[in-house]
């Protein structure tokens, strides 16, 4: 199977499990990139179980839309039984690197007001340990070097996201070279840092139902 089939085949997994868990009339939570686009798209039959969506980013809010959803602005809303999205890594405590599609902020503070966080992704996202993809960092522009200075004390090789403004009008520092053994604790160092907004790391607030697609089907790991 290729990775896009992969990406359907989780995200129809999670449509399924929405359909039948979501209460009627209730808001669903719906994250950004290419798996989150793909649960978008096998969203559109479930119009009428919803009565909207939130998105965690502009081009998310915008596909919604397409399709007839309609989306409303988080303040508007106080509950949202399950936010769907996807991850660039997760490992098997179900700590999450999340940001790669620079949306981390907005999708941290959705999985905040969700009841429950649902991560949908092909296998290959699922590792060992936290760190080989590069850690997003989200910033505000006139800490950028001060921000890039901690996170070196920390261990890591922060590499500015140039050209890259989030839909919060910061930037982004990608961290390299990490291995995360603790991913709580390297999630509340970095937040402590002044001028950070956000980081990927989805550790204290983890992922609460993983399910995985591979060419044997999908799996779920709680
Ligand atoms: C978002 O989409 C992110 O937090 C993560 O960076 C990314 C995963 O993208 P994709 O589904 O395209 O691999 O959920």
């Amino acid at each position: 199977m290729t990775q896009d089939e992969l990406k359907r085949l989780v995200a129809q997994a999670a449509v399924d499990y929405v359909r039948k868990n979501a209460p009627q009339g209730s808001v669903i939570g719906v994250g950004t990139g290419s798996t989150a686009n793909c649960f978008i798209d096998a969203l559109a039959p479930l119009q009428g179980h919803f009565c909207g969506a939130v998105a965690s980013s502009e081009a998310s809010r915008e596909r919604l839309e397409s399709i007839g959803f309609k989306v409303f602005d988080l303040n508007e809303v106080s509950e949202i039984p399950f936010y769907v999205d996807g991850a660039d890594e997760v490992d098997a405590g179900l700590s999450a690197i999340k940001g790669g599609g620079a949306a981390l902020t907005r999708e941290k503070i959705v999985a905040a007001v969700a009841s429950r966080f649902i991560c949908i992704a092909d296998a290959s996202k699922k590792v060992e340990v936290l760190g080989r993809f590069p850690l997003p960092v989200e910033v505000i522009p006139m800490a950028r070097e001060h921000v890039a200075r901690r996170l070196k004390a920390l261990g890591g090789e922060p590499k500015w996201r140039e050209g890259v403004i989030t839909d919060n009008g910061n930037l982004i520092l990608d961290v390299h070279g990490l291995a995360i053994t603790d991913p709580v604790g390297l999630e509340s160092a970095i937040d402590h840092i002044s001028g950070v907004v956000t980081n990927g790391l989805f550790a204290r607030r983890p992922v609460d139902l993983l399910l995985l697609s591979s060419a044997d089907g999908v799996v779920s790991f709680v």
